[in-house]
């Protein structure tokens, strides 16, 4: 027997993947002999339903004290080439610019020295007061974590203050790779892989639900990914609360680690068909269309992959570590993507609450509003 219809067994029989079988599968040359075992977990678990949402990414500052390497949107200090920080109002403004069917933005900033705590609690209430239906994704780990530290507060405060002004859940950003020799490297001067992993715990156990995340494609090596991998699965376990897992292809232009080439599209593939083999306890994993290429994201769908993301408006952080992608998808061109692929799309909320599917997709603005306010009203 092969060693692909061993896995191919052990999966029949809901037996769990270990770390030997990861890193076999990723050395693993037969692409569609992978992609095949990937797809049928992704078909038991979602049959061909393809999830995306409308949405928009706000990075208010791009100020930010620690220096990771892979890094190409962060400014070290203010009035540095390049470095921005929006006001309250600023920001608020790009939400207030965007059409009325947005039902999530996504905020990721810098690590700011010199601003106060109060300006994130403003900006999450301020978008709230502007548009109460939409759900915030807010700050990653490594800014919950900053937080703490700087502003003098413990885990728990810090995510019941700001759940206070609004925040909805937390994007699965800055977990980066966990093993330390790879963040000793890369991203030594943020929260390491036990914090990050503690505080999605802790956001769970408050009952916020979160993404995770995997930078690969940089310094790290087959084992580190899988270890990367099977400490998530061990994480989900505990407290069950990662709702997806976004695997983030690196980008090498404008960084320290401009040397670096980057994954080919193989190794992307690859990725994505592993993580579903072993991420058994996280529902969804995400082709996150504007890191990895609109092509190769609509190919994931048959590797695994059960969700494209969103419309993605103003997404920075890729731009400017050299993505190719458009500026952003319509509603109707990632339906298109997902039925081209021959797949169903669901259009879902941040919660993977069904806003429109089947005919309702082409539903009129109106009707597709009272359908997010009887989700708003049961949430
Ligand atoms: O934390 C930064 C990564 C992340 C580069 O939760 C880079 O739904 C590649 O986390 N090359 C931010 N990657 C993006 C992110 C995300 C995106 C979409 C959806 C969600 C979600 C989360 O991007 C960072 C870092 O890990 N990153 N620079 C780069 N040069």
């Amino acid at each position: 027997m092969s060693f692909l219809e061993k896995i191919a067994e052990k999966l029949e029989a809901r037996e769990r993947l270990d770390f030997a079988d990861g890193v076999r599968l990723l050395g693993e040359h037969d692409l569609p002999a992978l992609g095949a075992l990937a797809n049928r977990v992704r078909e038991r678990m979602h049959g061909d339903r393809t999830y995306f949402n409308v949405n928009m990414h706000l990075n208010a500052t791009n100020v930010c004290v620690a220096d990771c390497k892979f890094c190409s949107f962060a400014r070290l200090e203010e009035g540095m080439p390049g470095a921005y920080t929006m006001t309250v109002a600023e920001a608020i403004a790009k939400v207030a610019s965007r059409p009325a069917e947005l039902t999530e933005v996504h905020i990721v900033n810098g690590l700011h020295p010199g601003l106060p705590f109060s300006y994130y609690e403003e900006l999450l209430a301020g978008i709230k007061a502007l548009r109460p239906a939409i759900h915030l994704k807010a700050f990653t780990a490594v800014e919950i974590h900053w937080f703490a530290e700087h502003y003098g507060m413990t885990i728990d405060e810090v995510l019941r203050r700001l759940m206070a002004a609004g925040l909805g859940s937390l994007p699965g950003g800055g977990a980066e790779v966990f093993a330390e020799r790879v963040r000793n490297k890369i991203c030594r001067d943020k929260v390491g892989a036990d914090g990050w992993i503690a505080i999605h715990q802790a956001a769970h156990r408050l009952g916020l639900r979160s993404n995770c995340t995997l930078l690969y494609g940089h310094i790290e090596t087959l084992e580190e990914r899988v270890d990367h991998l099977l400490r998530l699965r061990a994480a989900q376990d505990v407290t069950g609360g990662f709702q997806t897992f976004i695997p983030l292809a690196f980008h090498n232009e404008n960084n320290a680690l401009e040397r670096l080439p980057g994954p080919t599209a193989v190794d992307d593939l690859k990725l994505f068909a592993v993580a579903r083999l072993l991420l058994d306890n996280i529902p969804h994993v995400k082709a996150y269309w504007a890191m990895l290429g609109v092509k190769t994201a609509q190919t994931a769908l048959w590797f695994g992959a059960d969700d494209l993301d969103g419309t993605v408006e103003e997404e920075k952080i890729y731009k400017m570590a050299g993505s190719r992608t458009p500026e952003a998808l319509s509603r109707g061109e990632l339906i298109r993507l997902i039925r081209a692929a021959g797949r169903t799309p669901v259009e879902r909320d941040t919660l993977y609450h069904v806003v429109a599917e089947g005919d309702a997709l082409a539903a009129s603005p109106e009707r597709r509003r009272g359908r997010l306010e009887v989700l708003n009203e049961g949430a």
